[in-house]
């Protein structure tokens, strides 16, 4: 009886040394302290709503804060691998002819966006108090909005979106330990004023897009994020938090209006 014992809590001893020195090659929850994992949130809204003006304005409020903006400038010049050669700008192209381009343009802006989701937790923010990650758009807004959209305006063939979704599930999937976001920061306002705001901007590969195409963007963002009706294909994404942020107004020099999203965004981000 004595003997079991002893040799029960040999057993014991050792299998707690084994399980160290297998934790200690492993870092916990990838390099951060337990308890510290980085909130990662991503900004969502219509095309030209202010996502980037608005990221802007967090890197600014909170400098410590990590922020990915939208690869845009990637779709617009694609580079052959390896070299500095131009193969064109496939933004354009796709608003061109959106029958033609819209699913290679799926295929490239989910892969960059897959890339920068994957991205280690830069140093800076492993040393923050309470490390947040602040995204512009995500792998789930290329589905839910706009791949969803382009095969519903006809602009994806049935084949493509079958096609499309299969990868796009078996990815996300495969990666969806590394992918997590815990909260969803909707800028919501009418078709009307994003159009403005895009004719503001001025950019060069947008000057043909109209009002309709801004309408379906807003039905879907609509659909997604506030009827809730949008059929979701992830487990992690049923339950994420949604702050909706009413941007009619202006808010890019409005300080009064800036200080009011930044006290909406800090509550949500405490509450996550
Ligand atoms: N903008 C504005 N008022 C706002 C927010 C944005 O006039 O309250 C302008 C901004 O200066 C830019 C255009 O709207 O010229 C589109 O903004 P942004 O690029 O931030 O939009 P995104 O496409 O990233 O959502
Ligand atoms: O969005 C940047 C531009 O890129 C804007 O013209 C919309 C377009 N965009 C972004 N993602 C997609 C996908 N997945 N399909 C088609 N078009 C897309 P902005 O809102 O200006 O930041
Ligand atoms: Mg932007």
């Amino acid at each position: 009886m004595a003997a079991g014992r002893f040799f029960l809590s040999r057993l014991r001893a050792l299998f707690s040394t084994m399980a160290q020195n297998l934790l200690e090659g492993v870092p916990s929850s990838r390099g951060l302290h337990a308890g510290h994992e980085p909130r990662r949130l991503s900004i969502e809204g219509n095309i030209a709503v202010g996502k980037s003006t608005f990221v802007k304005l967090l890197t600014k409020m909170y400098p410590e804060w990590h922020v990915a903006t939208e690869p845009v400038a990637a779709w617009r010049d694609i580079q052959a691998a390896g070299t500095q050669k131009s193969l064109g700008n496939l933004l354009d192209m796709m608003y061109q002819d959106p029958a033609r381009w819209s699913y290679i343009f799926q295929t490239f802006s989910f892969m960059s966006r897959l890339k920068v989701q994957l991205e280690p937790f830069p140093e800076k923010l492993m040393q923050a108090k309470k490390p947040v990650q602040i995204f512009e758009r995500s792998v789930y807004s290329d589905r839910y909005i706009f791949a969803k959209n382009l095969f519903e305006n006809g602009s994806l063939s049935d084949i493509e979106w079958h096609i499309y979704q299969d990868w796009h599930t078996f990815l996300l999937q495969e990666f969806a330990s590394r992918l997590s976001i815990h909260g969803f920061i909707y800028l919501q306002a009418t078709p009307q004023v994003c159009l403005k705001r895009l004719h503001q901007r001025a950019r060069e590969e947008e000057k043909g897009i109209e009002l309709t195409y801004l309408e379906q963007l807003h039905d879907q963002h609509e659909a997604w994020f506030i009827h809730k009706t949008t059929k979701l294909h992830f487990e992690a994404l049923l339950n994420i938090p949604v702050l909706v942020l009413d941007v009619n107004d202006d808010f890019s020099e409005e300080v009064t209006k800036q200080e009011e999203l930044m006290k909406k965004v800090n509550t949500f981000i405490k509450n996550l």
